[in-house]
């Protein structure tokens, strides 16, 4: 899986179905705030240049990225289109890093599999905190951005 090079904030805009009647549901971990911050910037401008109105973007705040699935649970309550999970985890001394990257993942699995609305891993996993600039509005682009153009394609799916 390589992402060398990618820019995670390129999309054809053209193959973007319009989202003003998509309801969506963000779920966003205060941990690594300056980066999830950013990539919560991501995804509303991204929902709002495709006429996503503010009444139909409901935000949770969570504290980290472990606490995004049950987040994600409750968002789902608010009758949401598609929940987009918004997280940044970074590779410390500690085995951590795995644990939670691979928990998250998972949960975030097994929410698509039994929730009845896509859920977006708008989660990164980086080695350091460079690597999470990069890609939270840096050189790379903004993680939120292709979550939240992936969102509204799986809605469009589910139509
Ligand atoms: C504890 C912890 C650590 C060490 N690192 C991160 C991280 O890089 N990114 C992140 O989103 N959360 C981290 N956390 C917090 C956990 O996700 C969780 O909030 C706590 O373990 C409490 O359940």
């Amino acid at each position: 899986m390589t992402t060398a090079n990618k820019n995670l904030s390129f999309f054809d805009k053209k193959s973007i179905p319009n989202a003003s009647n998509f309801k969506f549901g963000v779920v966003v971990s205060k941990w690594n705030e300056k980066i999830t911050n950013n990539l919560l910037d991501g995804v509303l401008d991204t929902l709002y240049s495709f006429n996503v109105v503010q009444s139909n973007i409901v935000v949770f705040e969570v504290p980290g990225s472990f606490e995004l699935i049950y987040g994600a649970k409750k968002i789902n309550e608010k009758n949401v289109d598609a929940i987009i999970c918004l997280g940044s985890i970074i590779k410390g001394e500690t085995k951590h890093f795995d644990f939670i990257s691979n928990c998250v993942a998972n949960g975030i699995k097994d929410l698509n599999i039994h929730l009845d609305v896509p859920v977006i891993f708008g989660v990164l996993t980086d080695d350091n905190e460079q690597q999470a600039i990069d890609r939270s509005g840096g050189k790379y682009g903004n993680k939120g951005v292709e979550a939240a153009i992936t969102a509204i394609k799986m809605v469009n799916l589910g139509k």
